[in-house]
């Protein structure tokens, strides 16, 4: 595969073709000539992360959730997810997007929980699984479950109070 792009590695002029989130840097009598470790089994190459290498050239690249640092081929910086664009870079289900490193994970508004697999979605909390009194409104008679909330059946005699969560 051809690389996407070619850019100078100032100030030593190495050149570094970038593929996605992999540096590859071309020549492997540039970097010996500027004194630069070249090869993975000595300290992996300098690379942060991982290092890989063939009989001409080194490659760094970088875990998921980090991209090559613009200003070092070895170094890994993470990528801030939150940064993009909702339901393309981070998930469309996530209501306010948390940066962390190599990752990110989501604040949700209420009534809604954060999934437990991944920490990236918002998904709608079950209150009337809970206790009454304490996940719902006591005085909910019996308690339906909505996305994003809950409301109530009422016993007979009695009528849905206007907040929707309570019997009156
Ligand atoms: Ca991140
Ligand atoms: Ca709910």
């Amino acid at each position: 595969m051809p690389p996407k792009k070619c850019v100078t590695f100032a100030p030593s002029k190495l050149y570094k073709f970038q593929y996605g989130n992999e540096c590859y840097c071309g020549n492997r009598y540039d970097y010996d000539r500027h004194g630069l470790k070249s090869d993975c089994g000595v300290e992996s190459g300098g690379c942060q992360h991982r290092c890989t290498e063939d009989k001409k050239d080194e490659w760094c690249s970088c875990d998921e959730g980090f991209d090559i640092s613009p200003n070092n081929w070895k170094e890994c910086i993470d990528i801030n997810e939150c940064a993009g664009e909702r339901g393309e870079v981070y998930n469309k289900d996530c209501h306010t997007c948390v940066n962390t490193i190599g990752s990110y994970t989501c604040e949700c508004d209420g009534g809604y929980e954060l999934d437990s697999a991944a920490n990236q979605t918002c998904i709608d909390k079950n209150e009337c699984l809970g206790e009454s009194g304490v996940n719902y409104d006591k005085d909910c008679h019996e308690c339906i479950n909505t996305i994003g909330s809950y409301t109530c059946r009422c016993d007979h005699g009695y009528e849905l109070h206007p907040n929707g969560t309570s019997c009156g």
